[in-house]
C-alpha cells in the first residue's frame, strides 16, 4: 500500500501566492487574520512520508492553542497564541496528499534515503 505522507509547515511567515490552502476553515471568524497572517512572508514547506506520519508530525506539533500544548511538543514549547502557532500539520492522510500537491510542483520534492534507515524500520 502507498505509504503515508504529511505535509508540514512551518508557518510564521507565509506565501505571497493566493492558495488556498485553509479553504475549509473559509466560513469561521477568524479566516481573515489566518490568511493575513499566512500571507505575511515566507514559509518553509515540508513534504514528510512515512507509517503513521500525520498523526505523529500533530504529535510533535501539538494542540492548536498553544496554552493547552504539552511542554515538548513545538507549540507548547514554542509558541504562545493560537493565531502565531508557529507550525502546520495536515490533519488527515487525504489532506496530506492534498496539501502537498498544493505546494510543490512535480519534480520539487526529493526523496532520498539516510544510510540509517534500515537500523530504524525494518
Ligand atoms: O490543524 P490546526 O492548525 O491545529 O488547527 P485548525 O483547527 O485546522 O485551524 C487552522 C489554524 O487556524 C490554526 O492553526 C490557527 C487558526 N485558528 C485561529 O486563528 N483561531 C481559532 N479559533 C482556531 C484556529
Ligand atoms: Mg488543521
Amino acid at each position: 500500500s502507498e505509504v503515508e505522507q504529511s505535509y508540514v509547515m512551518i508557518k510564521p511567515d507565509g506565501v505571497q501566492r493566493g492558495l488556498e490552502h485553509y479553504k475549509d476553515l473559509k466560513d469561521k471568524p477568524f479566516f481573515p487574520t489566518l490568511i493575513d497572517y499566512i500571507t505575511s512572508g515566507p514559509v518553509v514547506c515540508m513534504a514528510w512520508e512515512g507509517d503513521g506520519v500525520v498523526a505523529s508530525a500533530r504529535k510533535l506539533i501539538g494542540s492548536t492553542n498553544p496554552l493547552q500544548a504539552e511542554p515538548g511538543t513545538i507549540r507548547g514549547d514554542l509558541a504562545v497564541q493560537t493565531g502565531r502557532n508557529v507550525v502546520h500539520g495536515s490533519d488527515s492522510p487525504d489532506n496530506g496528499k492534498r496539501e502537498i500537491a498544493l505546494w510543490f510542483k512535480e519534480g520539487e520534492l526529493c526523496q532520498w534515503e539516510s544510510v540509517q534507515t534500515p537500523w530504524l524500520v525494518k
